[in-house]
This record gives structure tokens, C-alpha cells and sequence, in this order.
């Protein structure tokens, strides 16, 4: 492997994957944290499922053309993606994302797509979500 331990940390980012029964909304209940991340080239994403009772999984459609896409069960031990494709990813939870478990990362310093990610958002209250962080994404 080539670069330091230090070099290699920072491009390293966690996603906590949260069931919080003490929230007041299914979509608060279920969530990653965070919802939106925005990482550099070549950075990996750990989905931690801490609790294990979550999955990770792409979004149908919602990554560019090239990137990687994944689907992690609950019992998984390596969840962790590199992402040397820059553009928009939408994750959602197989199990929850119904409730509006749904996250955005966004890969990369360059302008992302919006406009194509807005296109392939799917139905239901994970897309909401995800068109919640498109406008997020949008505003930053
Ligand atoms: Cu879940």
C-alpha cells in the first residue's frame, strides 16, 4: 500500500446506520448519520451498522456511470465501498428505507449532476428523502 497510515485515515469516512426508538418519526427512527457526506476521490465509506439491524444498499440508478454499487446485508463484516467514481450515490436501507431511511454521497470537488440524480429518484418516502438532500446538496 503505498501513503502513510495518516493519509490513508483521512480517507476513511464512517456512516453510522441509527435505530433510535426514543425519536418521534419512523424517518428520525431509522437513519444514517450522516445524511449527506461529501468526500474526496478515491475516499472509502464504512457503513457501521453498529446494531445490526440494518443494510446498506445503492439506490437503483443513483450512481454514475463506471461507479460502484453495493448491496450489504445485516450480517456482513466488510461494508465499506471506495468510490473512484465522482458523482451523486443514493444509499438506502432494504430493510427501512420505506420509513425514509436514505442517505446522499457525493463524491468528488467537481460540480455534481443534480439534474440527473433528481431524474432517477425513486417513489415513496425514501425518495422524498433523497430529493430533501438533492436540495441540501443544491443550497451548499
Ligand atoms: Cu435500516
Amino acid at each position: 500500500m503505498m501513503g502513510g497510515a495518516l493519509a490513508e485515515e483521512m480517507k476513511v469516512f464512517t456512516v453510522d446506520q441509527v435505530t433510535d426508538a426514543s425519536a418521534s418519526t419512523p424517518a428520525h427512527m431509522f437513519r444514517f448519520e450522516p445524511d449527506l457526506l461529501q468526500v474526496p476521490l478515491g475516499a472509502t465509506v464504512l457503513f457501521d451498522n453498529f446494531d445490526g439491524d440494518h443494510t446498506a444498499i445503492s439506490v437503483k440508478k443513483m450512481a454514475p456511470d463506471g461507479g460502484p454499487t453495493f448491496n450489504f446485508g445485516k450480517l456482513d463484516k466488510d461494508r465499506s465501498v471506495t468510490f473512484d467514481t465522482p458523482g451523486i450515490y443514493g444509499v438506502t436501507c432494504g430493510l427501512h428505507g420505506r420509513f425514509g431511511m436514505a442517505m446522499l454521497i457525493k463524491v468528488g470537488d467537481g460540480p455534481a449532476d443534480l439534474t440527473g440524480a433528481r431524474a432517477v429518484v425513486p417513489g415513496g418516502r425514501k425518495g422524498a428523502k433523497l430529493s430533501q438532500l438533492l436540495d441540501q446538496l443544491e443550497a451548499n
